[in-house]
């Protein structure tokens, strides 16, 4: 399988993460990346190119124009105000609050943050961008006639909404190249979340719609984050009534009892019998992973990605999560492995 990467993912390289009631180093960090490119090299998994242009349109086509331009400017305005760490939100749009937009950097932090972990940095929109064009590579590349393809994106992307970043996500990657797939006529779309957390932002995206079908499976948000959204009883709205599935699971969930939900929703996936496949691709429900708390080992990945490539559709991954940084390129790439071991058979 092809793996397309940029190396301007290091750019997103924030000092700080708000952590515990401590500031801390990122979870969401540049080895990430590079422990995952490693792994692909190492295995000869394929060819690794960079990514092309597809400028701005796309992800106007998904983000509004004055959330994309906030996280241009917002580190600079932050630092003009004279603050002096990284720009991350003191304040929120709390329930019975006016949503009026403030003028002020740090009241339109709050107002564009979903969450306040992830502080906005020099360089973070420039890799967020990059990050997009690599989605739509893959996308491409897909729409070409190629059965699998993977974007080897960072920073990732399922948790940023139309008008909110937050979860370590600025620009929603998936749901970019799902649009790009409508857009170039496609008629259905399925994205399937197998990160950890659950895919909020992506869900945001498409609730009203019936031509993309969102399903995550997660840690159950009464114990995860992002702890506001992803229980089961979400199932779409208006011309998107049922088509949207969320499968939240337990702490300590073991592969069987996840696998049997990921077979439930290749059994929707089928029955929706759409042109292309997005899977948003975390690996943070790896047992050791810091931050989460399902048991995935590494074989497990092998499995899931022959499971994903029996559905025989044309499939795209777009690296999402995964925090244990001395497995992720292991186990992502025994996704991709899994899945190339079922179509060459
Ligand atoms: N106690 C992705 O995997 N909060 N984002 C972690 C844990 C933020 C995860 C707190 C988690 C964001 C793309
Ligand atoms: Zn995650």
């Amino acid at each position: 399988m092809e793996t397309i990467y940029s190396e301007k993912h290091k750019l997103r390289d924030a000092k700080t993460e708000l952590f515990g009631g401590k500031l801390v180093q990122p979870h969401e960090r540049p080895s990430r990346a590079e422990f995952v490119i490693d792994r692909v090299r190492k295995t000869d998994l394929g060819p690794v190119s960079d990514p092309d242009e597809f400028g701005m349109d796309p992800i106007f086509a998904i983000h509004e124009d004055h959330f994309v331009e906030f996280l241009k400017t917002a580190p600079a305005r932050w630092k003009e105000a004279g603050f002096e760490g990284e720009a991350i939100p003191t304040t929120w749009v709390a329930r019975r609050m006016s949503g009026i937009r403030p003028n002020f950097i740090e009241g339109q932090l709050g107002y564009y943050a979903l969450a306040g972990e992830t502080s906005l940095t020099d360089g973070t929109w420039e890799a967020a961008y990059a990050s997009a064009q690599v989605a739509l590579t893959g996308a491409e590349r897909i729409r070409a006639g190629a059965r699998g393809v993977f974007s080897l994106c960072r920073p990732p992307g399922h948790h940023a909404t139309a008008d909110m970043y937050g979860g370590y996500c600025f620009l929603n990657n998936a749901a970019i190249c799902a649009q790009h797939f409508v857009d170039n006529g496609a008629r259905r779309v399925a994205i399937l979340d197998v990160d950890f957390h659950h895919g909020n932002g992506t869900q945001d995206i498409f609730y009203d719609r019936d031509d993309v079908l969102f399903i995550s499976l997660h840690g159950d948000p009464l114990e995860a984050f992002p702890y506001h959204l992803g229980h089961a009883s979400e199932t779409g709205e208006g011309a998107g009534a049922g088509f949207n599935l969320n499968f939240p699971m337990p702490p300590g969930t073991s592969f069987d009892v996840w696998r049997a939900a990921l077979a439930k929703a290749l059994d929707c996936i089928a029955d929706y019998n759409p042109d292309f496949l997005i899977i948003s691709l975390g690996v943070d429900t790896f047992e050791t992973d810091p931050i989460s708390f399902f048991k995935l080992k590494s074989d497990d990945f092998t499995t899931l990605g022959a499971d994903i490539a029996a559905a025989n559709l044309p499939t795209q991954f777009i690296m999402e999560g995964g925090y244990d940084v001395d497995e992720i390129g292991v186990n992502a790439v025994n996704v991709l492995q899994g899945f190339d071991a079922v179509v060459a058979s």
